[in-house]
C-alpha cells in the first residue's frame, strides 16, 4: 500500500467503497487521515464495515465541517450528466474534489528515493480504446526484461494498493479519462494517449469534455516523454500543441495508418511491421505479423505504443521483441477461446463502444458477429456495414432495435446462449465466431467481464 502524504491529522470524505474508494480509505487511514467515507449502496456500506471506518452520509452542509477534500470513486459522476448529490454539496460547500490518482501522485515520492540509484518512474496510458492492453503489454515487456514493475489503475487494481516502488522500478498505470479529469496531481514521467473516439459522452458533456479529461494527463501532467497516437485529429493536435516542431523527440508520434519517417522519433506499424524512427533514420524493424496475442490493426497499434513507452524507458528493441512474441493477450480482449472445426471463437467482450468493435471485426475475415446490449450515445450506424461480418447474431434488450440498425443479416436472439448455438449452428470453416458487443453489458450482467465470462461458458460446450 502507498499512505497518502500531506493529509495527517485531516478529516477526508470518501464517496465510493468499491476497489479505488476503499483502497483509498485504507491509504488515508494509514497516512494518519481520517477518511469519512459513504457509498450509496447500503451493501457496499456493509462490505466496508470490517475496515472499521467511519461513516458519514455527507448529505447536509454540517456533514461537510472541517472536511479538506473529498475523494470521489470513477464510476460516480461529479458533473454530467449531474453530480451525484454528495459530490454537489461539497461543490457547493467550496470542498476541492480529487480522486485515488491525485492522492497517489501526491504520495508517491519520498525521502527514501534519496538513498535510490535509479528513481522509480510511472507510465500513464490514456486513450478510447486499447489501453488496459497496452499497459499490460508494457508490464509484460518490462518484466520479462528484468526491470521490476507492477500494473494498476483502470485495469482492476486500486493505484494505492501498489507496493512503494524501489530501486529502478516502474508503474505503469492505465487511467480512464473519469481518473485524469478529476486527479489534482497528475505527474506521470512517461505518459501515452493511444487514440480517441466517442464513449462515455454523457459523463463529458460530449466529445470536447471527453477530450479535455484526457488531455489533462499531459497538459496539466508535464510528462518528459508524451507518447501520442495520431490517427485522429486530436491526436495530431495534441501531439503539435506539446512539441516545439515536428523534429522535438519529447513527443513520440505514432500511427497505423501512415508509415512515420520525419526528423523526430516516430512509431508505426503498416501491413504488419513496426518501424521506429529517430531523426529520419530507421531504429528497428519487426514482424508484427505472427504474433498471437496481438491480433489485427488495433492490436498492432496498442504494440507500437507499448514499444514506444519501453523504448523510452532504455529497453533495447529485441528485449521488446521477445516480450511481444510471448504476450499472451488478456481476457475480454481479442481473447482466443479455443477453435473447432476450423471455426476460432473470440472473446471481445471489451469491445463496449462503436470503435472498438469495428476494430475487432476488421482483425478477421469472416466473422459471425455477437453484438448488441446497452447502446451508446451516438447509436451504431457506423458498423451498419462491414465487409468482414458474415451475420450479426444480436443480444440484448434493445436487440430488436440494434439489429435494425446493421444491413448485414441478422438474427434477434436475447441471450449470449441463444446467439452462440444459432452462430455455431451455421458456422463454416475459416469463420471466427467473435462477441464484440459495440454496447455497455448493464442491461443483462454486472460488467463487461461476466459478459465475456458467459460467452467462454457457451463456446466452451462446443469445444
Ligand atoms: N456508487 C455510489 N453512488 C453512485 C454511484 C456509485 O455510491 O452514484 C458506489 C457504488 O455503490 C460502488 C462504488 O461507488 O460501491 C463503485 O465505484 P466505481 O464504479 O468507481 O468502481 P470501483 O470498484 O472503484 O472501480 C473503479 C473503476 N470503475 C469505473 O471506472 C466505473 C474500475 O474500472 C477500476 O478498475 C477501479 O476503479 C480501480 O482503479 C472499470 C471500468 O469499468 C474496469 N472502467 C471504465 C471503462 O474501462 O470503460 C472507465
Amino acid at each position: 500500500m502507498i499512505p497518502v502524504r500531506g493529509m495527517q491529522g485531516q478529516q477526508v470524505a470518501v464517496l465510493g467503497l468499491g476497489r479505488s474508494g476503499l483502497s483509498a480509505a485504507r491509504a488515508l487511514a494509514a497516512g494518519g487521515a481520517t477518511p469519512l467515507c459513504w457509498d450509496d449502496n447500503p451493501d457496499a456500506r456493509t462490505r466496508a464495515e470490517t475496515d472499521g471506518f467511519t461513516f458519514r452520509p455527507l448529505k447536509t452542509p454540517a456533514d461537510f465541517e472541517g472536511v479538506t477534500r473529498l475523494i470521489v470513486s470513477p464510476g460516480i459522476p461529479h458533473l454530467y450528466p449531474a453530480p451525484n448529490p454528495v459530490v454537489a454539496k461539497a461543490l457547493a460547500a467550496g470542498v476541492p474534489i480529487d480522486n485515488d490518482i491525485g492522492l497517489f501522485f501526491q504520495s508517491l515520492a519520498t525521502g527514501a528515493w534519496n538513498r535510490l540509484d535509479v528513481t522509480p518512474r510511472v507510465v500513464a496510458v490514456t486513450g478510447s480504446n486499447g489501453k488496459s492492453t497496452t499497459s499490460a503489454l508494457i508490464h509484460h515487456i518490462l518484466s520479462q526484461a528484468d526491470r521490476p514493475c507492477q500494473l494498476a489503475g483502470n485495469i482492476g487494481r486500486g493505484v494505492l494498493d501498489l507496493d512503494p516502488p524501489g530501486e529502478g522500478a516502474v508503474v505503469v498505470l492505465e487511467l480512464s479519462s473519469y481518473q485524469t479529469e478529476l486527479a489534482r496531481s497528475l505527474t506521470p514521467d512517461v505518459a501515452v494517449f493511444t487514440n480517441l473516439s466517442p464513449d462515455h459522452l454523457d459523463r463529458h458533456g460530449g466529445m470536447g469534455g471527453y477530450f479535455a479529461a484526457k488531455r489533462r494527463l499531459f497538459a496539466e501532467g508535464g510528462p518528459d516523454r508524451a507518447i501520442i497516437g495520431v490517427d485522429e485529429p486530436e491526436g495530431q493536435f495534441l501531439a503539435g500543441q506539446l512539441a516545439e516542431g515536428p523534429g522535438d523527440a519529447r513527443v513520440i508520434r505514432l500511427s497505423v495508418t501512415h508509415k512515420l519517417t520525419g526528423p523526430g522519433w516516430q512509431v508505426s506499424a503498416r501491413k504488419g511491421f513496426l518501424s521506429e524512427y529517430r531523426k529520419s533514420r530507421q531504429i528497428a524493424s519487426i514482424d508484427l505479423r505472427g504474433i498471437a496475442g496481438l491480433p489485427g490493426v488495433h492490436n498492432h497499434q496498442n504494440a507500437c505504443a507499448a514499444y514506444a513507452a519501453c523504448r523510452s524507458l532504455g529497453i533495447a528493441p529485441k528485449l521488446i521483441e521477445a516480450g511481444l512474441h510471448s504476450f499472451d493477450g488478456l481476457a475480454h480482449r481479442s481473447q482466443l477461446v479455443g477453435e473447432r472445426d476450423g471455426v476460432r471463437f473470440v472473446n471481445d467482450s471489451k469491445a463496449t463502444n462503436v470503435d472498438a468493435a469495428a476494430k475487432a471485426l476488421a482483425a478477421f475475415p469472416r466473422v459471425r458477429w455477437i453484438c448488441g446490449g446497452l447502446e451508446k450515445e451516438g447509436g451504431v450506424a457506423a458498423l451498419a456495414h462491414v465487409a468482414s461480418v458474415v451475420k450479426a447474431y444480436v443480444i440484448g434488450r434493445e436487440a430488436a432495435g440494434f439489429a435494425l440498425q446493421l444491413t448485414a443479416p441478422s438474427e434477434v436472439c436475447g441471450t449470449m446462449e441463444t446467439a452462440v448455438a444459432r452462430a455455431v449452428a451455421e458456422a463454416e470453416p475459416g469463420d471466427v465466431i467473435l462477441l464484440a458487443p459495440a454496447a455497455a453489458s448493464f442491461d443483462q450482467y454486472d460488467n463487461f467481464e461476466r459478459r465475456g465470462d458467459d460467452f467462454v461458458a457457451q463456446v466452451q460446450k462446443y469445444l
